[in-house]
């Protein structure tokens, strides 16, 4: 009875875990985070460890000047674990603020930092 009662509470620490996996997770990106860039146009992708729907998930960038801008998600189903845009940036700190749907319906959002130094 003892025994059972453990392997229960086991399984279902492991169900836990394996549902919580299926969230959007961050894991690779360009820029890196806090990581820098220089000026000019960029390609930016956030990597993601499961699917993601593309067509409902956001990308905004705040701009040093803490103005908001969404930014066109590029639709990609090579790549479905990706989100990718591209700007035109000039020197600065910036932010893109996401927001990940993945294929569970869940949400879930994060704050890359970097920084765009002036073109060599
Ligand atoms: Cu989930």
């Amino acid at each position: 009875m003892q025994l059972n009662h453990r392997v229960a509470i086991a399984i279902l620490a492991l169900a836990v875990s394996i549902n919580a996996s299926a969230h959007a997770i961050l894991t690779d990106s360009t820029p890196k985070p806090n990581g820098s860039v220089p000026a000019g146009h960029l390609a930016l992708m956030l990597k993601y460890n499961s699917k993601i729907d593309q067509a409902r998930s956001r990308l905004i960038l705040i701009a040093p000047d803490k103005s908001e801008t969404p930014l066109a998600i590029t639709a990609n189903t090579g790549k479905p674990n990706e989100l990718d845009s591209a700007a035109d940036l000039k020197p600065g700190a910036y932010t893109i603020r996401w927001q990940a749907l993945a294929l569970d319906g869940h949400i879930t959002r994060g704050d890359l930092p970097f920084t765009v130094t002036a073109a060599p």
